[in-house]
């Protein structure tokens, strides 16, 4: 098995466009017109179209039958293809599963992350948990993490989950509305199911709306098993961090990117890989001996609960790496079909209530998705050999020669293989109870979890958090269901409760239900993932010009940030050659217009000197909109020379300090984000290009240090963003 494996096996399946005459019926007949249907006509009139036309009947029979019926959560999505290497054998001690032991394999993945509420159609940067599922294509057969960005879920037993995804479709009324959880049957749903609560919280937090996929964590969520050689048993969660961090919108750009471009996130996955700027993230385990799974105050086997890094710590185990875009959408990414109950030897189920119903539920959809042989696809065979007596049904296409399809069998065809050989053998797991529906009585504990995530939110994030919950709330007309949320809020943070009261409704609550424990846990705020070393790698840069800018500069701060794996774009006033106001020898053409994209798309600004070019800059109403849009959107800026002068006498930025004459020529000027400077000395600041390891003084340095940060909050506590 090599990391392309799995390429290799598709590659069977591959077709290659053609060039030249090639066209044929689906039976291989040539097609001479594939334009007009086959008629009675003659050399005056079009005459009655003849049901004769094989190939006409075939092309629409063909079109009429081309949808499936769409995933019935999580419909829109974007895959990409990858690997996974352990980076040692410290798996070793919980599990035998070479394909997270074995230092020397590298498995080959499919992944696949998508939204839960929209349907396939729907945008991309709604509010919405983002689902994260990985298809490992080991050696042992497929085994299936079918994850999401966020640790928890929004309800404990599986019995709950078609109520859950009733409520927070579109109300079957009028099937509204599209990608959005902000209405009644949402909130009515999770104001009566209290152990909803933690989720919630992290779904209105900065994780709901991701500035990236490959900026997301990823978690298992579900507890499983892993067993080791020596046959014990640990219980396990899995998690993904990213190396770039774990980054997320402002609202009001997810709301605006919506519109502008609602295949943000499938883009930026394609434009990342295209780029070689690989999507990677580190794996890490926590594990829980099998003797100690009742020490927690909390049950583990609960999908509601984390398990704190305090308590539980994080092993790293190996890296995942996406490094191949599909080549077909429909045939990968909306043909994949993931199971959580797909497990290799070495890794097991728990008694965990919602994974219990997932190992059903996964398995049956795909058949209604698919059909009953959606196992053979090319996208989901194994790259293992595949044999047994399973036989026909709609579809099948393997044909198995010879004369037995049972076992046992005179010839010793698919024998079963002893587990010291390689069979899987369940876990040999000691069980009593008494037949009942019931839940563990630490499965009645629904706020300690959503408290500790509130309090572990920077004063930004916990900003952002009020916000949206007032936003979605503001959503529901029926006053019932806003007012059931405020009782959930008391017996999560007071503060919380009442800056959500005064927004919906004006009443205060009184009193708390339940006192903020206060204490907090590492690892929830987003703030706690930022990447080892500082990079701006994959970051999209707009550079705003107009004729008469200075060519000489903007091609040195190019250079500089595209060494960094920065992605710059030309954005002009048309999409063609920008002419500078001296000759450098080489055209400079716009990748875009003022009209044509808008500064929520990219993730920084620069603003290159030149007297003419900011004359015309000044009078667009659009471009200054882009730099107060960006500014409000808590963006990083950088502007030399007559460029500074835009920014404070036409965009007017509030209270930020910026380079004037008097600061000293060649100084640079670095306050909430925005780079100023009155000259940009190129050469020397291109041959040494700036350093991301360490503070970097220079113009540009300053810029990166900046646009690594992702965003610059300070500007929105301190109530900049309110003026603009
Ligand atoms: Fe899913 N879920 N789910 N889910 N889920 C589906 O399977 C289900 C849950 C998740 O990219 C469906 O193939 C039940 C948790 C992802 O193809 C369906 C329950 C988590 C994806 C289904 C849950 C997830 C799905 C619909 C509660 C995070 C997309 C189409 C017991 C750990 C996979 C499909 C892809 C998809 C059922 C809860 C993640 C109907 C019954 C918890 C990422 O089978």
């Amino acid at each position: 098995m090599t990391p392309t494996s799995k390429i290799a096996d598709l590659e069977r399946d591959i077709q290659e466009p053609r060039t030249g005459p090639s066209l044929t019926t689906d039976s291989g007949q040539k097609v001479s017109n594939t334009d007009t249907w086959l008629k009675v006509a003659n050399d005056k009139q079009g005459g009655p179209a003849l049901l004769e036309d094989q190939h006409g009947r075939e092309k629409i029979h063909r079109f009429d039958h081309e949808r499936i019926p769409e995933r019935v959560v999580h419909a829109r999505g974007a895959g990409a293809h990858g690997y996974f290497k352990p980076f040692n054998d410290a798996a070793a001690k919980y599990t035998f599963a070479p394909v997270l032991t074995d230092p020397a394999r590298t498995t080959p993945v499919f992944i696949r992350f998508s939204t839960v509420q929209g349907s396939r159609g729907s945008a991309d940067t709604v509010r919405d948990v983002r689902g994260f599922a990985v298809k490992f294509y080991t050696e042992e057969g497929n085994w299936d993490i079918v994850g999401n960005d966020i640790p928890v879920f929004f309800i404990q037993d599986a019995i709950k989950f078609p109520d859950f995804v009733h409520a927070v479709k579109p109300e079957p009324h009028n099937e509204v509305p599209q990608g959005q959880s902000a209405h009644n049957n949402f909130w009515d749903f999770v104001g009566l199911q209290p152990e909803a609560t933690h989720m919630v919280m992290w779904v209105m937090s900065d994780r709901g709306i991701p500035r990236s996929f490959r900026m997301m964590q990823g978690f298992g969520v579900n507890t499983y098993t892993l067993q080791n050689a020596k046959g014990e048993r640990h219980f396990v969660k899995f998690h993904f961090v990213p190396e770039l961090g774990v980054h997320s919108l402002v609202w009001d750009e997810a709301l605006k990117i919506c519109g502008q471009d609602p295949d943000f996130h499938r883009k930026d996955l394609h434009e990342a890989i295209d780029n070689g700027v690989y999507p990677k993230w580190t794996m890490r385990i926590q594990v829980i001996p099998e003797a100690d799974e009742h020490k927690f105050d909390f049950d583990i086997l609960d999908a509601t609960k984390i398990w704190p890094e305090e308590l539980v710590p994080l092993i790293d185990v190996g890296e995942l790496v996406l490094n191949r875009t599909v080549d077909e959408f429909f045939t990968e990414t909306e043909q994949v079909a993931f199971c959580t109950s797909h497990i290799v030897p070495g890794i097991g189920f728990s008694d965990d209530p919602l994974l219990q119903g997932r190992n059903f539920s996964y398995f049956d959809t795909q058949i209604t998705r698919l059909g009953i042989n959606w196992e053979e696809l090319p996208i989901n065979r194994p790259v293992c050999p595949v044999m047994n007596n399973q036989r026909d049904g709609a579809m099948r296409h393997r044909i198995v020669k010879g004369d037995i399809n049972y076992w046992p069998n005179r010839k010793d065809f698919n024998r079963p293989v002893p587990p010291q050989e390689g069979g899987y053998l369940e876990y040999a797991q000691k069980v009593e109870g008494i037949k009942q529906r019931a839940r563990g009585p630490k499965f009645q504990e629904h706020y300690s979890q959503a408290q500790l995530f509130y309090n572990s939110l920077a004063p930004h994030e916990q900003t952002h958090l009020m916000n949206a919950i007032g936003f979605e709330l503001s959503h529901c007309d029926d006053p019932v269901v806003y007012k059931s949320y405020m009782d959930v809020l008391q017996n999560v943070d007071m503060d919380l409760a009442k800056s959500i009261a005064l927004k919906v409704d004006g009443k205060l609550p009184e009193k708390t239900h339940r006192p903020n424990h206060g204490r907090t846990s590492h690892g929830l705020s987003q703030g706690d993932f930022a990447p080892k070393n500082p990079t701006i790698a994959s970051r999209r840069i707009a550079i705003l010009i107009a004729d008469g800018f200075d060519a000489a500069e903007v091609k040195a701060v190019k250079t500089a940030l595209t060494k960094a794996k920065a992605l710059c774009f030309i954005i002009g006033p048309r999409r063609n050659e920008i002419k500078p106001a001296q000759d450098i020898g080489e055209k400079i053409i716009a990748d875009h217009h003022f009209e044509g994209q808008r500064s929520t798309l990219f993730d920084a600004i620069y603003i290159p000197s030149g007297a003419e070019h900011i004359k015309t800059l000044s009078k667009n109403g659009r471009v200054v909109h882009w730099v107060r849009e960006a500014f409000g959107h808590l963006k990083p800026i950088a502007a030399v020379g007559e460029a500074v002068n835009f920014l404070r006498d036409v965009v007017r930025l509030p209270n930020v300090k910026l380079f004037a004459p008097s600061t000293g020529e060649g100084e640079v000027v670095s306050d909430y984000g925005v780079v100023t400077t009155g000259q940009y000395s190129a050469p020397t600041e291109v041959a040494a290009a700036f350093s991301m390891a360490k503070q970097d003084h220079s113009f540009v340095g300053n810029f990166a240090q900046n646009i690594s940060r992702h965003r610059i909050w300070e500007r929105e506590q301190d109530g900049l963003t309110e003026m603009v």
